[in-house]
């Protein structure tokens, strides 16, 4: 956990001056209402599309890449959101890139895909545009997801709260707040791809509480077809996070296309 390279400590300033910088900060875009707004428009599932370079599993995936171009062809291409990849150890990902994208008049809100595992990152990634954060069950513990979340809150900033196995999803819907929960397709230790993950994390009384608590689910990675996206969609989840399928795409704005 403490290993997490926190590549934006190098520009760190006390967390007074940054709470101060966001007084006058516009609000942030309401990103769980884009993705609810984009499933009942159009009967799939609400799709944030990730600004990605590269990745540690797949190396560099596209050669020009140009983070503005993608998000607005993204954009165009009907996205509900984007994810913008600022860990640059792993990612080749920038918080220039993300306020780029924010700058660039791009009006879906914005992820940032970041590895937070320390409050002050959160309030940084919203100095930068961001509207939504993500927080990882398998590095945090359960006491910091509940604080986190809740200073989410407070700077009106989703929280997207990821997780890959049964245990992980059981501690996730133990705490009270979360609107928000990513199923990762993706082993992040073996890096190995299993769509039937998000069915099995939805299966039986799990997924009867997320539909109580009006819980979104984001079916996350490994998603290349319409195939696979209507495979998740019955599973239950209302949006998906796709990267590497359209990232690779010469025409970004053509989605997923089979
Ligand atoms: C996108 P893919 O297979 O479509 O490129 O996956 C996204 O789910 C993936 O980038 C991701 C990720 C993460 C990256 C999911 N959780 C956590 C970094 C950190």
């Amino acid at each position: 956990n403490k290993d997490v390279e926190v590549s934006q400590r190098k520009e760190r300033r006390p967390l007074s001056v940054l709470k101060k910088a966001l007084e006058n900060a516009p609000p942030a875009r309401d990103f769980i209402g884009a993705l609810r707004e984009a499933n009942l428009r159009t009967g799939l599932p609400g799709l944030i599309a990730e600004v990605k370079k590269a990745s540690p599993s797949r190396g560099v995936l596209r050669e020009n890449f140009d983070p503005v171009e993608i998000a607005r062809a993204y954009e165009k291409g009907g996205a509900a959101c984007l994810s913008v990849l600022t860990d640059e150890k792993y990612f080749q990902g920038s918080f220039e890139n993300l306020e780029a994208i924010r700058s660039a008049g791009i009006k879906c809100p914005l992820l940032c895909k970041e590895f937070i595992i320390d409050a002050w990152q959160i309030y940084y990634a919203r100095s930068k545009g961001a509207d939504a954060i993500l927080l990882i069950a398998a590095v945090l513990p359960d006491l910091d997801i509940r604080y986190m979340t809740q200073i989410c809150k407070m700077l009106g900033l989703a929280a997207l709260v990821e997780v890959h196995d049964e245990r992980e999803m059981d501690r996730v819907l133990g705490i009270d707040g979360i609107e928000l929960i990513g199923i990762n397709n993706r082993d992040l230790g073996t890096f190995e791809v299993d769509i039937s993950n998000t069915k099995k994390l939805l299966e039986g009384e799990r997924g009867e509480m997320i539909r109580q608590k009006d819980i979104i689910v984001v079916g996350e990675s490994g998603l290349f077809t319409p195939a696979d996206i209507a495979y998740v969609q019955q599973a239950g989840v209302k949006a998906v996070l796709v990267g590497e399928s359209i990232v690779k795409q010469s025409d970004p704005t053509k989605g997923i296309t089979g």
